[in-house]
């Protein structure tokens, strides 16, 4: 079908993410979208269910290219990786310089900024967008992280703001920063969203396996927890999964759901550039390795058989809730401190301007980790630009202090119950690993100055130094190491 209409916005992909974006593009006043579909049948599906928005549908990519006023401005929705990269030369081929090429997928970052360099050449403006709050949040208001040039955003910027969630009155999109940032940012948002439901996780079963509440008696505690400073939408998914029944049993739907955790992907791409940037991420990490384990059915079948005595769990008071909320809290500002720890290392590797307040806001609705805890952090950053960690904003760490008794209960007595708290403990360990005024880390430069003539630093005086242990094990004077 070609067609002579004039279109200011475009999207490329139109399975359940790109249909329902194009549905909220095409529902704010002043836009005319252009569809476009590899397989046309899905074009078809979307004119047949929502024609009525007035979308400009194309059965060839020319006349979907065609179709866009100048710049053109298309949006990708497909499938991550190959998918992205056939639809991005395709779109190439036809698009002039000015012209904006955004990909919405989950793309990572690193494509990002190779797919931006080599458009650049040609003129073209691409950019990497994140977009969060999956399929309902596509078609009522995302979340939305673009990275991309100055040029782009002009266009772009009203565009993403009419389609965006709001959150006190402003809409959640801001330019991140340049070409791969959205993308790198949506990876680290990805990162929280694992480390977030891990540690809900484990409140659920210390709540369950140690304090003995029903399921029925759960989805109380968190809808209670969800009226105050938990409050955010995974607490709330939490009780309402929670509150499903198996029509097929009769019994709660989680305990007819196999605990073994899937994910896409993202999660790891998080720990992976930690690790490479040298940034603890340990809550995340936490996170994506618990799914792991829950993933080895064979491993764990083997070990239940050998281990066949497991501890009591310890008889624990009326207050092992509030406890188990509060430990709940400390460990959640530590992953969230860890996280924007990322996002600041990531913006100095890749030299991007990122505006961690302004992103905290475009956090609060939206997207899977929206909270009420965004606020706080929107706030620290207000008080403090270049605040060096989360955990010394006067507000997070008096939350935290405040805390600190019931989460180190809560490990302990996880640790003595034989229930897996690989947040909680993580979380608690790191928090003291900042604290502590003296780390075993000078053991360890020992070790590697003994087998590895690594070298070591003093307290007492500059210089770099290293023992001679094979000789008379006297001290010299030295060249840092360099391997
Ligand atoms: P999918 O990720 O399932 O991808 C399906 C779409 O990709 C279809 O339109 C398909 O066209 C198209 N496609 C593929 Br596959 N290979 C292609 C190719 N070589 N050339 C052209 N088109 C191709 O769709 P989705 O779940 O809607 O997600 C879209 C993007 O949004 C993904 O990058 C995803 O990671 C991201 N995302 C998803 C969510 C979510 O909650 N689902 C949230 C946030 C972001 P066809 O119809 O011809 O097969």
């Amino acid at each position: 079908m070609s067609t002579q209409t004039e279109a200011n916005i475009g999207v490329v992909g139109l399975a359940v993410m790109g249909s329902n974006l194009a549905r909220n593009l095409a529902s704010r006043e002043g836009n005319t979208v252009a569809v476009y579909n590899r397989t046309y049948a899905r074009t078809e599906e979307l004119m047949k269910e929502h024609g009525d928005l007035g979308f400009v549908a194309s059965e060839s990519i020319d006349d979907f290219v065609a179709s866009l006023s100048t710049p053109r401005t298309a949006i990708i929705m497909v499938q991550a990786g190959k998918g992205t990269d056939a639809v991005i030369s395709q779109l190439a081929e036809r698009f002039e310089p000015g012209d904006i090429i955004v990909d919405g997928g989950n793309a990572n970052f690193h494509d990002t900024i190779r797919r931006e360099r080599e458009l650049r050449e040609q003129g073209i403006n691409f950019v990497g967008t994140g977009i969060s709050g999956g399929e309902e949040g596509a078609l009522h208001g995302p979340s939305i992280m673009p990275g991309g040039s100055d040029e782009a955003w002009e266009t772009l910027g009203p565009i993403l703001r009419s389609i965006a969630a709001v959150a006190e009155g402003e809409p959640c999109v801001t330019h991140v920063g340049t070409d791969g940032a959205g993308h790198f940012v949506k990876m680290v948002h990805n990162g929280i969203e694992y480390a977030d439901m891990q540690l809900i996780a484990e409140a659920y079963d210390l709540l369950r396996r140690v304090g003995g509440y029903s399921v029925e008696e759960l989805v109380g505690i968190f809808r209670e927890w969800n009226s105050g400073d938990l409050e955010s939408y995974l607490i709330e998914i939490t009780a309402e999964v929670l509150s499903q029944t198996d029509a097929e049993t009769g019994r709660p739907l989680v305990d007819v759901i196999a605990d073994q955790a899937g994910s896409k992907g993202t999660g790891v791409w998080t720990v992976q550039n930690a690790v490479g940037l040298g940034i603890p991420v340990s809550g995340i990490g936490e996170a994506v390795f618990a799914r792991a384990v829950s993933s080895k059915p064979v491993q764990r079948a083997a070990v239940q058989k050998t281990v066949t005595s497991r501890p009591e769990p310890p008889t624990v008071t009326d207050t092992f809730a509030d406890d188990v909320r509060a430990a709940l809290y400390a460990s959640k500002v530590v992953a969230y401190a860890q996280g924007f720890d990322l996002i600041v290392a990531g913006a100095k590797e890749y030299g991007w301007d990122i505006d961690l307040g302004a992103l905290a806001k475009i956090w609060r609705a939206g997207c899977i980790i929206r909270a009420r805890f965004l606020n706080r952090i929107v706030e620290a950053y207000a008080n403090k630009p270049d605040l060096e960690t989360l955990l010394v904003d006067p507000y997070f760490a008096d939350a935290v202090a405040k805390g600190e008794d019931a989460w180190r209960r809560i490990v302990g007595v996880a640790a003595a119950s034989g229930v897996p708290a690989p947040g909680f403990s993580s979380a608690l360990a790191y928090f003291d690993s900042l604290a502590s005024e003296r780390l075993p880390a000078a053991l360890i430069q020992g070790q590697r100055d003994f087998f590895g003539a690594h070298t070591y630093q003093r307290v007492d005086k500059d210089g770099t130094f290293h023992t001679l242990w094979s000789e008379d094990r006297s001290e010299v004077a030295t060249e840092p190491s360099t391997h």
